[in-house]
């Protein structure tokens, strides 16, 4: 998006968003390769302007953003790679306090962009409130004895306390499940799951629900998560585990920018798998929604 880079700044440079690539997929259970994301993100992103029709917004006249450039990672290890991605992601424009918005590498690495989120939230003991568009729960334990994978970092970041399950929701989930295991724990949990189903059934009816979910989080802060896969494979097949069925492109980004004005504290937008993409649709809408996520809290800045 033609933004500078931060290494190009001085140091004191006060920021409020800073981009940064987490180019890891060892946490992919099919297609591996989004460890590429970053920079067919970054790629698709030169075409894209500072200012929102639909929002009446300029985000490079609200706010400062740079970019980090990307994080180190082990591709041996999720663990590893999180621990990497947290304390590069911590030192990431800690003099001013930087909102952070991650771009994947597959959906493990949104754990790391959490937690530091959270502590820069100033830690709230109830967890940060989140947003999550996928076709995927993200809610399993474990698979393969591994905990850190691209399916469980929700669960994590819940047992750590970072996201408060109460306060978060999840749009666009679709079958197949693995076990009824992951559905039972979002749940119990009282995630708010709003279905692929129930936007086919009928769409202004499963809008009014993403709706009440914002009035309710009101001003709280807030941690908003992207999977490439909520959209549809027609439209984002660049992902390693594409699912039938999900949202046009035009839905997904509309449904984003529901969320303006809400105070976003941390983003990311995940599993862009360039050697599956066609005409690099999938990195185009990542890209797109990535600006859209910086949007909704330049309205909230607009004043
Ligand atoms: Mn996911």
């Amino acid at each position: 998006m033609r933004f500078p880079r931060l290494s190009d700044l001085a140091a004191d440079c006060a920021l409020d968003w800073i981009v940064y690539g987490a180019p890891f997929d060892g946490g992919t259970t099919f297609h591996p390769g989004a460890r590429f994301g970053p920079r067919a993100i970054r790629d698709a992103s030169q075409y894209l302007k500072p200012a929102s029709l639909e929002l009446e917004v300029n985000v490079a006249e609200c706010f400062s953003l740079a970019d980090g450039g990307d994080s180190p990672v082990a591709p041996y290890s999720c663990s590893d790679t999180l621990d990497q991605v947290t304390s590069f992601a911590q030192g990431l424009g800690a003099s001013s306090q930087a909102h952070l918005l991650a771009l994947g590498g597959d959906h493990s690495i949104s754990l790391a962009n959490i937690r530091v989120a959270w502590e820069r939230a100033g830690r709230p003991a109830t967890g940060l409130a989140a947003v999550i568009f996928d076709a995927h729960l993200d809610t399993v334990d474990a698979v393969w004895g591994e905990s850190y994978g691209h399916a469980s970092f929700l669960r994590r970041a819940i047992e750590d306390g970072c996201i408060d399950a109460q306060r978060t929701m999840i749009v666009g989930i679709r079958g197949s499940l693995n076990t009824l295991d992951d559905l039972h724990f979002a749940r119990e949990r009282k995630i708010t799951l709003v279905t692929m189903s129930q936007f086919i059934d009928d769409f202004a009816s499963a809008e009014r629900a993403v709706l009440e979910f914002r009035g309710r989080i009101g001003d709280a802060p807030v941690y908003i998560s992207c999977d490439v896969d909520a959209a549809d494979p027609s439209c984002a097949p660049g992902t390693g585990t594409p699912v039938c069925g999900g949202f046009s492109a035009a839905q997904l980004l509309g449904i984003v920018r529901r969320f303006q004005g809400a105070q976003v504290v941390g983003a990311d937008v995940v599993e862009v798998c360039p050697a599956r993409d066609h005409s690099a649709n999938t990195s185009m809408l990542a890209a797109q929604i990535a600006f859209e996520l910086l949007c909704l809290d330049a309205v909230g800045r607009r004043g």
